[in-house]
């Protein structure tokens, strides 16, 4: 099973077809994004090539392979332009080996986890700042921002053969 985990892409066309790329390459069995997909939301400049109706497509073309929950920036109306459910607070991923719990990180994070059976990994993103701590025997990881990093570097988390390994995407591309 591998995994390509994103979060808070913020309508960023061109980060967008960077992730999908990667995707292109890595070809993974589920590509999972942690929410914020399409807006960029009050907090945040507007991110390279901000396109949400570009994104809205671009991730169209991934849709039987999408797992995503909601982030807090997502509306209503997105529902009605992306094919594959993205609405859902948290959802459970089993990867034949051991659960994930999926959510945004805005109702639920490393400081306010919910109640997980044991061997759980928690994924949040919401941040914009990659995380890989253990808290009270459950261990959490944060992508960081595909778009927007608040920690210097835009990220995404890969899952491979068992192991979590987070992949820093170069800045100076044109795609
Ligand atoms: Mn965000």
């Amino acid at each position: 099973m591998k995994l390509l985990i994103a979060s808070d892409i913020h309508g960023s066309a061109y980060w967008c077809r960077r992730l999908l790329e990667l995707a292109e390459a890595e070809r993974p069995d589920w590509l999972i994004l942690l929410g914020d997909l399409l807006y960029h939301g009050p907090r945040n400049d507007l991110p390279e090539e901000y396109r949400p109706k570009e994104v809205a497509a671009l991730l169209s073309q991934w849709k039987n392979r999408i797992l995503a929950v909601r982030g807090n920036c997502e509306a209503e109306v997105d529902q009605l332009v992306l094919p594959f459910p993205c609405m859902a607070d948290y959802a459970l991923f089993w990867t034949g080996e051991r659960y994930l719990y999926l959510t945004h990180g805005h109702l639920w994070g490393p400081d306010r986890l919910p109640p997980l059976a044991p061997g759980t990994v928690f994924l949040s993103g919401h941040t914009h700042r990659k995380q890989d701590i253990t808290v009270e025997n459950v261990r959490c990881l944060n992508p960081g921002s595909v778009s927007l990093p608040k920690d210097g570097t835009n990220s995404c988390l890969i899952l491979r053969d068992g192991a979590f390994s987070f992949h820093i995407f170069d800045k100076e591309r044109t795609i």
